[in-house]
This record gives C-alpha cells, sequence and structure tokens, in this order.
C-alpha cells in the first residue's frame, strides 16, 4: 500500500508538482482580481506551487518579475500581458531557459514561439455583440455613442473597438461622436464620462455607452445620474466583463447588456502545462474561451449570485 501510495504521490508530482510564476497587470477591475482568485484556487486544487507578482498595470514591473521567475528556474510562467509590445527580449529569455510561457486574457505582437500557448477570448467578437446589441435595440433611431476604451494599446481595447465598429458599420444611424481610454478602471471611467457629459450639452445628446469593461461602465453610471440623466434610459450602457456589480445595474435598470469573460483561463492553462510537461504534448497555440451576451432577460439577480464568491 505505502509503494502505491508512493507512486501515486510522485505522478501527482511530475503532472501538476509544478512550480509556476504568474505576472498578473494589478488589480484594476473586479474582473482582474477574480482572474487572480480563481487563479490561485485553480494552482492550490492542482498541488502547483504559485509564485505571484503583482505588476500596477506596469509594464515594466512585469518584466521584471519574469526576470526573476527565470531565474528562481521556475517550470512555466503565466503572463497576463498589459500591452500588446515590448516582451520579445523577456520572453526570449524565458525561451533561452527551456521556461515555458503562457499568456493569460491579452494577447502580444511579437513571434507566435515566445509562447507555448495563449488563453483569451475572441476580444473582436466581444466587442461585435455588444455593437449587434446595439443594432438591435436601437433599429433606425439615430443613436450618438461616445466609447470608454480599455488601457491603450493593449489587444481588449484594440480588438473590442474594432468588433464594435464592425457590427455598427452597416448602420449609418449610429455614430461614435467621442472615444478615450478609462484605462478599464472605474474611477477614470467617471472621470471621462464627465467628460464627455459636459462637451455634449449636459448629455442630451447622448444615446449610447459603449465601455470596454463593466467597470468603467459603473463608473460612468455614476457620472450619468449625477448629471441628472437616467442610465439605462436615456443613456443606454452596454460593456463587457458580465461582473457581479454590472448585473445589479442591469437589474436596476441602470444598464442595458453585458458581454461575458469567464475569469477561468488558468484552468485550461494549467491543463495544457501539465499535458507539455507530462509527454510534451503541444496544445493549440490560441485557447478561446466562449463569451455571451447579458440582458435583463437573463435573471441578473440569479447572475448576481452565481458570480459573488469568486473573488471579484
Ligand atoms: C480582457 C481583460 C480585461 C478585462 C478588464 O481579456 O484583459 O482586463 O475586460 C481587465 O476588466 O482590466
Amino acid at each position: 500500500a505505502a509503494g502505491l501510495a508512493t507512486a501515486l504521490s510522485s505522478a501527482a508530482m511530475a503532472a501538476d508538482g509544478m512550480t509556476v510564476g504568474f505576472s498578473q497587470i494589478g488589480s484594476e477591475s473586479g474582473w482582474r482580481a477574480a482572474e487572480t482568485s480563481v487563479t490561485k484556487s485553480q494552482a492550490e486544487s492542482r498541488g502547483i506551487n504559485l509564485k505571484f507578482a503583482d505588476a500596477q498595470q506596469k509594464q515594466e514591473n512585469q518584466i521584471k518579475a519574469i526576470r526573476g521567475f527565470i531565474a528562481q528556474g521556475v517550470d512555466a510562467i503565466l503572463v497576463a500581458p498589459v500591452v500588446a509590445t515590448g516582451w520579445d527580449d523577456v520572453l526570449n529569455e524565458a525561451k533561452e531557459a527551456n521556461i515555458p510561457v503562457v499568456l493569460l486574457d491579452r494577447g502580444i505582437d511579437g513571434p507566435e514561439d515566445l509562447y507555448l500557448t495563449s488563453v483569451a477570448s475572441d476580444q473582436v467578437k466581444e466587442g461585435r455583440v455588444a455593437g449587434q446589441w446595439l443594432v438591435d435595440t436601437v433599429k433606425d433611431k439615430d443613436c450618438k455613442v461616445v466609447e470608454l476604451q480599455g488601457t491603450v494599446g493593449s489587444t481588449p481595447a484594440i480588438n473590442r473597438k474594432k468588433g464594435f465598429e464592425e457590427a455598427i458599420a452597416g448602420s449609418k444611424n449610429i455614430t461614435i461622436i467621442r472615444s478615450q481610454t478609462g484605462d478599464f478602471t472605474r474611477s477614470k471611467g467617471k472621470e471621462v464620462m464627465e467628460g464627455f457629459l459636459k462637451a455634449e450639452n449636459g448629455g442630451k445628446g447622448i444615446c449610447a455607452l459603449y465601455a470596454h469593461n463593466d467597470d468603467m461602465a459603473v463608473g460612468a453610471i455614476q457620472a450619468i445620474k449625477d448629471a441628472g440623466l437616467k442610465p439605462g434610459t436615456d443613456i443606454l450602457v452596454v460593456s463587457i466583463d458580465a461582473v457581479p456589480d454590472i448585473f445589479t445595474a442591469i437589474a436596476a435598470g441602470e444598464a442595458n447588456a453585458t458581454v461575458e469573460l469567464t475569469p477561468n483561463m488558468a484552468g485550461p492553462a494549467f491543463d495544457a502545462l501539465a499535458a507539455f510537461k507530462k509527454d510534451g504534448t503541444v496544445p493549440p497555440k490560441f485557447i478561446i474561451t466562449e463569451s455571451k451576451l447579458y440582458t435583463a432577460a437573463d435573471d441578473p439577480k440569479g447572475e448576481y449570485e452565481r458570480r459573488k464568491g469568486l473573488g471579484y
């Protein structure tokens, strides 16, 4: 019996006794906080020793953390790249050290051989789903849209803008009149929305807000209310992430639609790493997670409950 127990535990060690370094962007949004807590619980349940580094949204801190992981000789590195460029040198150092890298929730420009796989949503599709919801909702009514973009130079900001514009391209009645980054945060989203409202006659001419994440939308909703307007009716609100607080807003009629982004990117990442370590199985270069539209018709109170406790 003792022999079997040892054999089992060593097998577990081999597959999942890995030490993995995780260079996380920061905690700029509720979704980011959930991704961190899900990653930590996924590692724990798999017997993976996770070394966590929070970069406070600065690329130089991520690069420093990755260099630290290489020096420690970790078995693998996870990185959520804050922006798409500037990774070639440090990821080449990981490659030289024979340490597989997995990208989480954002992509990078540059050679695909710098990473084993990328686990992320189809962010162009997320933008397209958000845009299509607006097209279906306003039909042929004139609609001036303001847009809160994500972090400048990040793949979600670039892709979600692209997808939304594709979806509304055929609707001449829908136009984006102002577009600015809110850096994926509530405070910046509120501040930039205040600017939009001031610049647009107190918001009277604005028909809809498209925010690249729910946190900026939640900040903007406060600004819309402070301006004496009704978010969700005077100004439609559509965003992305499906965090609990957007379901609270949808249930209250203060937001209209969100596109879900799963916080569990680590599950597929750890599966791919375990298989690669065990017998060299090479995963697909891109592992794409599902995106789903939620509106007031989709039990927002129940969706809120289902997500509470996931670390948002
Ligand atoms: C998208 C992810 C984004 C979330 C934001 O994959 O990188 O970053 O939509 C987070 O909430 O800041």
